[in-house]
């Protein structure tokens, strides 16, 4: 399936709308009593507002794109088994805990890949106002400004994105590399943590994560020159769970000859 660039650029353009649409909804709920259940654990939480946000998003997908699969975090979209075709790829809010307790360091997510291919991505960062959009073809902006590819900088000039759980058991020796950088950054959203090493404010992150997690940021970080791989160095499966690392080319090349 051969997408054309001006459509392409069309449909980035309605997705931003999307977005920014599906940001006010969220604004305006968060005035409310949430209602919040726990999904496998005390530490792992789904609200009202998870499930309203990614019926839209759903809705406004599929008017979009006929041909969409989707795979999303809360069920609302399709049984996904392959990446052939149009795939997106929804996480309603990333950070759900933050977005409970905080009211802030949240994000809504969405990533699409035509037969594999990333092809568009959107992190939108709802408390700071935040939208990263875009993908290869029609390059990255940050609220609808031109984003610059960030500064190559090694893992020992910056600060370095960790998950809490991968630190304090220090997996994958996830001591050592933050002993190497500059100091240790842990936010609890993947979506927001991946967008300061867009904006080169982290050199780096590395988190357990599933597909929802790393779809969208994955599309924004390789057209920016940036990398993600799992924590071997081996390509991503945008179908399973695993340990990411996205980074600058030279703190991918220090954090895989660190971890173990
Ligand atoms: P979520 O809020 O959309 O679930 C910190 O918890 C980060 O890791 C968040 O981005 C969170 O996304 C993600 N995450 C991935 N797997 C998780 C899990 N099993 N439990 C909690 N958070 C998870
Ligand atoms: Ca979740
Ligand atoms: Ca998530
Ligand atoms: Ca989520």
């Amino acid at each position: 399936i051969n997408v054309e660039k001006a459509q392409l650029e069309k449909l980035n353009q309605s997705m931003q709308h999307v977005m920014r649409v599906a940001r006010t909804h969220v604004l305006s709920k968060m005035g409310v009593q949430l209602t919040v259940a726990e999904k496998t654990s005390r530490r792992d939480l789904v609200t009202n507002v998870d499930h309203s946000n990614e019926d839209f998003l759903v809705q406004q997908i599929r008017q979009l794109d006929a041909d969409a699969h989707i795979l999303a975090e809360e069920g609302r979209g399709d049984q996904v088994k392959t990446m052939r075709g149009h795939v997106w790829i929804v996480d309603p809010i990333d950070g759900t805990m933050n977005f409970v307790h905080q009211r802030n360091h949240f994000a809504m997510m969405v990533g699409y890949y035509v037969d594999g291919q990333p092809t568009l991505g959107y992190i939108y960062d709802v408390m700071a106002d935040k939208l990263y959009a875009g993908g290869p073809e029609v390059g990255v902006t940050l609220n609808g400004q031109p984003l610059a590819a960030p500064a190559d900088l090694d893992l020992a000039d910056g600060l370095f994105g960790a998950s809490a759980p991968l630190l304090i058991n220090d997996r994958f020796n996830m001591q050592t590399v933050i002993a190497t950088s500059l100091g240790a950054r842990i936010l609890g959203s993947a979506g927001v943590q991946i967008g300061q090493v867009l904006a080169g404010e982290l050199v780096g992150y590395l988190s357990y994560l599933r597909p929802w997690d790393f779809a969208a940021g994955r599309v924004l970080a390789e057209s920016l020159g940036l990398v993600m791989t799992q924590v071997d160095g081996t390509p991503v499966n945008m179908l399973s769970s695993g340990a990411v690392l996205v980074a600058t080319k030279r703190a991918q090349r220090a954090v895989l000859a660190i971890v173990k």
